[in-house]
């Protein structure tokens, strides 16, 4: 069923009794360990495509984070993942202003923000089939980190926060790229893998992690604007993480290079 606030938005321990596959035992998000990571000479570079191209789009308050629906074909490949995964849309999960949001963890840390960017195998036209797939979604996850100055790519889109603070306030976007959200490829060579959930109900097990080691930049006010969006209740959106979920002997890779 779809996830609604109705559902115990800020409540992720409530999930496992409305949600079967929340209880499951292959959830995200994870606490990364290091040390036990397995390098995997098959996790090339990710090939990104159509990031640059630029679009228009409209940022929404769905109730538990801000979402931006990706309109155009930007896909991955390579990088080990099998087949072409498209871009569907991106949402973040952030702490209360700029303090630890972020829903995976390395090595016990806990950063401000996590962007998502969904992706959805080519094979399939719609997510629910996609769903029932163990590989049937790639999420590609980013880290934040605190900077002394403000990050200009992102000047666009925290503007337009003010304007969807409630829940179902959406507005438009103006014109973006996938690229400029997330560190230039080069810097994306550096990756973790494993096979995981949605981090939100249903919690299907259907997603192909990878997150990135590189952080993006962002000054401690463009962090603390997320904060002032609204739940749907009306309090402050902040702390829409999941907490870290059992590994149960599941094993996490890193990237060759
Ligand atoms: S996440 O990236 O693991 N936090 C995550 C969590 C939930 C979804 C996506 C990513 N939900 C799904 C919905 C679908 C919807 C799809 C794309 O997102 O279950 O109904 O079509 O927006
Ligand atoms: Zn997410």
């Amino acid at each position: 069923s779809q996830f609604t606030c109705d559902h115990q938005c800020n409540a992720p321990e409530k999930w496992d009794n409305a949600f079967k596959e929340c209880a499951g035992k292959y959830q995200s998000p994870i606490n990364i360990v290091t040390r036990k990571t397995l390098k995997d000479e098959r996790l090339t570079p990710i090939q990104f495509k159509n990031y640059q191209q630029i679009f228009r789009s409209t940022i929404i308050n769905n109730g538990h984070s801000v979402q931006v629906g990706v309109p155009h074909p930007s896909t991955i490949s390579g990088g080990g993942l099998q087949g072409i995964y498209k871009a569907v849309q991106f949402h973040l999960h952030w702490g209360s202003n700029g303090g630890p949001g972020s829903e995976h963890t390395i090595d016990g840390e806990q950063y401000p923000m996590e962007l998502h960017i969904v992706h959805m195998n080519s094979h399939y036209t719609d997510l629910t089939t996609a769903l029932r797939d163990p590989e049937g979604i790639a999420v590609l996850g980013f880290f934040y980190e605190k900077s002394n100055s403000a990050n200009r790519k992102y000047e666009a889109i925290i503007n337009t926060l003010r304007n969807v603070k409630a829940t179902n306030g959406n507005t438009s976007l103006p014109a973006i790229s996938l690229a400029q959200l997330i560190p230039s490829e080069q810097n994306l060579t550096s990756y973790y893998r494993y096979k995981g959930s949605l981090t939100t109900p249903g919690c299907a097990e259907a997603v192909v992690w990878t997150v990135f080691e590189k952080p993006i930049p962002l000054s401690m006010d463009q962090l603390g604007a997320f904060s002032e969006l609204q739940f749907h209740d009306g309090k402050q959106m902040m702390g829409n993480f999941r907490p870290v979920q059992p590994l149960n002997g599941r094993q996490v890779f890193r990237s060759g290079s």
